[in-house]
């Protein structure tokens, strides 16, 4: 299957690149960049969502899924995009997001009429009272973004729920008409050449019931609508009636997903999704989410992918996307030892493109790109990090930490504008930039790793050719053999042929344990360093070996 032998490569058109000079990246501007994503290696690009919105959500709210936002260009650039990326062997898959449209979306507008027969369409409850007479929401579910989730509409005297911004009304997968909605809007753009959809909160769609949830410190509510047989049950419609009839494929964005929910979204034979993101692995430093730290430990780490990678039928592999902090600022050595920054990054390539699945790379992951050197909260865009902003300052929570918080966490980290060179705005716009550039580009830019062999893009294509060239690199089981607080070996094994890989999360020279030093001593196919090992591994040093 063409999407299980391919790299994805996601691109964030707003941070991408600028072909007008208005500071926003734009279609023509992919285009412009389709044979550099060819040369990385990857065949399928997943572009973040490119329709009509008003950008309370940075296109996470569609107030039009049949057009295109007017900063990103027309229809036609976008029809250029398919073509151009098709002579060059490249499908395009796109982000579909139907938890929610935007407010702004016709459907909403006449929803807010209760006779209107797309008032069905959302989901308008009427509020409760206090004791005192005093007015509630329907319920007391928590959102996403960390606020109240029902909007109250004076002019019908009801609520409306919405999961994330009170922009994003959650659509009611109740009513059939809401499904057929979506299966035209599928159809639109399979019939254009996509390849396939992200799905966007995929696994919270269908709302069973719309109870009080049980108190939660993070989302509150979720058993009422997390994986749910409904959800389970449009899936499945939309598989039948639509997906299966193109040569396409959809990975499902399934957030607080267990592993035996997400077999039950992924396994094959019940023709639900292809495969979906889970969260587990970038949470292993993490507390509530993603925003308090703990330890980083290899072992964690290792554990919770071989629970993944052993459990299903095929995985998502992504370290980065347009929600997450930059890895090497996360699990690399961006912020803990500068010096290590581009040996880190190399070998968390080396990690990524010897796990089993299809590997998702984030633009500017394959640089090395680092979160954001934001000084100030007048520096930041992203609506969630506004929200738990207002949210901690009404518990009093002083300044400094709310900035410590923010800063490691906001989504704004990994969508400053892509680094392609060292002139004027890291070239990728003439204009004033949307969000600020992070101030390293003249370290870190595309045109300077381009001819480098050197390179962490180099690298990156290293790791992409091996991959490619090796059935048992994509497509081999995931054995587990050994890992401590930084250190962490497995192998990869298919009819015969082993591979070993060990990986050094740390500035500390590693000593391999004896016990499994002789595995090391096969043919070494790639390092890091590029040194040989012996019985240690340099710090972030990463070595691959062919066994047999
Ligand atoms: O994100 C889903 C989501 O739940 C995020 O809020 C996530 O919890 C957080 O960002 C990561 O820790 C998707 C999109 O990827 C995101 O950009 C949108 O804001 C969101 O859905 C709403 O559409
Ligand atoms: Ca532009």
């Amino acid at each position: 299957m063409w999407w299980k032998n391919n790299i994805v490569y996601q691109i964030y058109p707003r941070s991408f690149q600028d072909s007008n000079n208005d500071g926003i990246g734009d279609i023509p501007g992919i285009i412009s960049r389709l044979d550099e994503i060819k040369a990385l290696g990857a065949g399928i690009i997943w572009l973040s969502p490119v329709y009509k919105s008003p950008d309370a959500d940075n296109g996470y709210d569609i107030s039009d899924y049949y057009d295109i936002n007017p900063k990103f260009g027309k229809m036609a650039d976008m029809e250029k995009l398919f073509a151009e990326a098709k002579k060059r062997n490249i499908k395009i898959i796109m982000d579909l997001v139907i938890n929610h449209t935007s407010d702004e979306h016709e459907w909403f507008k006449k929803s807010r009429d209760p006779k209107s027969p797309y008032r069905d369409y959302y989901i308008w409850r009427p509020g409760k009272k206090d004791k005192r007479g005093r007015k509630l929401p329907p319920n007391n579910w928590r959102g996403f973004f960390m606020g109240e989730t029902w909007e109250y509409d004076s002019q019908s005297g009801e609520y409306y729920l919405h999961l994330f911004d009170k922009k994003q009304p959650d659509l009611n997968y109740k009513n059939p008409k809401v499904i057929e909605e979506v299966k035209k809007i599928l159809r639109f753009w399979l019939e254009k050449g996509a390849g396939g959809f992200r799905c966007d909160v995929i696994n919270i769609i269908y709302k069973t019931s719309l109870d009080d949830g049980k108190k939660s410190v993070s989302v509150q509510g979720l058993e009422h609508y997390k994986s749910q047989e409904g959800n389970h049950a449009v899936l499945k419609e939309l598989r039948r009636d639509v997906l299966d009839k193109y040569d396409c494929f959809t990975v499902g964005e399934t957030v607080f997903v267990g592993l035996e929910e997400a077999k039950l979204l992924c396994d094959e034979s019940r023709k639900e999704l292809n495969m979906v993101f889970f969260f587990d692995h970038l949470e292993i430093d993490r507390r509530v989410a993603r925003y308090i730290p703990k330890k980083f430990r290899a072992s964690k780490l290792l554990e919770v992918m071989t629970k993944w990678q052993q459990s299903l039928d095929w995985c998502a592999l992504y370290l980065e996307n347009h929600d997450q902090p930059r890895i090497v600022s996360h699990f690399g050595a961006a912020e803990k030892d500068k010096k290590y920054l581009q040996t880190s990054a190399k070998m968390i390539a080396m990690f990524q493109m010897t796990l089993r699945g299809t590997p998702f790379v984030y633009q500017g992951q394959e640089i090395g790109m680092t979160n954001f050197d934001f000084t100030g909260f007048d520096q930041l865009n992203d609506v969630e990090s506004s929200s738990l902003n207002k949210l901690m300052q009404k518990f009093c929570i002083p300044k400094f930490l709310r900035w410590k918080w923010i800063k490691e966490s906001s989504r704004d980290n990994a969508r400053t504008p892509f680094q392609w060179d060292g002139g004027e705005n890291a070239g990728f716009t003439k204009g004033s930039p949307w969000l600020g550039i992070n101030s390293n580009y003249k370290q870190i830019n595309y045109s300077s790793q381009k001819n480098d062999p050197e390179s962490v893009l180099s690298f990156y294509k290293k790791m992409i050719v091996l991959r490619k060239q090796s059935k048992c690199l994509i497509h081999g089981e995931f054995v587990p053999v050994y890992a401590d607080n930084r250190l962490m070996i497995y192998q990869r094994r298919l009819d015969g042929d082993v591979f070993t890989v060990a990986l050094n999360f740390s500035s500390n020279t590693v000593k391999i344990p004896q016990k499994y030093a002789a595995l090391l001593k096969g043919a070494c196919v790639i390092s890091v360093s590029d040194k040989n090992i012996n019985q240690n591994l340099q710090p972030w040093d990463g070595l691959l070996v062919k066994n047999n």
